[in-house]
């Protein structure tokens, strides 16, 4: 792959953006490769919990506009439907866990790949912008879904429509991300974070995934009910023996995510 490294570390698939030159802006054979990718992490049941990140200074600055003016690029009708929403729904569908690593500033598209993720952590140097509304285009990948639902409907409208660049700091108050990090130990610490995930009961964390997500879509009597059924699921599994063994014998457990 040219345009993004694959690795798999500690039960953990490292995938990181890598054209810093554009700050990791996508273009069409980045955009692929990253499907690809998430494809990989479906299916190795080894791989337990992703993480995303970019190289240099930038995480991503969404679209490489050079390629919308490209004659021969892929065009604005096939960019979203062939690029970008594939990418996020498999995000979102993973059965895993998904950290955003954003180690610098997140724009456009590149904002909201990473908002569509798990768990979002990012440098304290890092930001994120809604750059769309600057070009004339309304925000995607996502975010008019992510956005409200993140930060509720006022500020995902002034952000939207304001383009502002908004630092990690205020990120993470406003609660659009989860966790701040301070430059020198950025890497490291949500590294480590990633591992954490990996070594959980991965099923356990899918179905968290699942309930969270119907949320937003059901009735209270309805979610009751999908908790029961899925919690039904959780209890069916390895891990969740092995966690209770593990504290009823006063060890640390070890899940196998199955
Ligand atoms: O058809 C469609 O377009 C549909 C798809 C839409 C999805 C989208 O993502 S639309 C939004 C696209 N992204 C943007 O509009 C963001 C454009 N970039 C910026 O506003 C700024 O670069 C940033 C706020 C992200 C960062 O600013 P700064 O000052 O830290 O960096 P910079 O100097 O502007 O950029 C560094 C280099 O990256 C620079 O190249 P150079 O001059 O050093 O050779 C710059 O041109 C390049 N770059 C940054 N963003 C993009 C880009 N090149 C191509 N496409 C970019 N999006």
């Amino acid at each position: 792959m040219a345009s993004i490294t694959f690795t798999v570390e500690q039960r953990v698939a490292r995938i990181t953006l890598e054209r810093p030159s554009k700050l990791n802006a996508f273009n069409r054979e980045m955009a692929l490769e990253l499907q690809e990718a998430l494809d990989e992490c479906a299916a190795r049941p080894s791989i337990r919990a992703v993480y995303l990140t970019g190289a240099g200074k930038g995480f991503s600055a969404g679209q490489d506009l050079s390629e919308v003016v490209d004659p021969h690029g892929p065009g604005m009708d096939r960019i979203l439907k062939e690029h970008y929403n594939p990418i996020v729904r498999r995000i979102f569908r993973l059965a895993k866990p998904v950290v955003a690593a954003v180690n610098g500033v997140a724009a456009g598209a590149g904002a909201n790949l990473a908002l569509c993720c798990d768990v979002v952590v990012a440098a304290a140097s890092a930001s994120f912008v809604q750059a769309f509304s600057k070009i004339g285009l309304i925000p995607d990948s996502g975010g008019t879904y992510f956005l409200p639902r993140l930060i509720g409907w006022q500020r995902a409208s002034a952000l939207a429509m304001l383009g502002d660049k908004v630092p990690a700091a205020e990120a993470e108050r406003m609660g659009m991300i989860y966790k701040v990090f301070a430059d020198d130990v950025f890497a490291e610490a949500s590294w480590a974070l990633a591992v954490q995930l990996g070594d959980m009961p991965t099923r356990g964390l899918a179905l968290t995934k699942e309930a969270l997500q119907q949320s937003f879509h059901q009735t209270f009597e309805e979610q009751l009910h999908l908790e029961d059924i899925l919690q039904q699921q959780a209890a069916g599994t390895e891990d969740y023996r092995e966690g209770v063994q593990a504290f009823l014998e006063k060890r640390t457990p070890v899940f196998k995510g199955q």
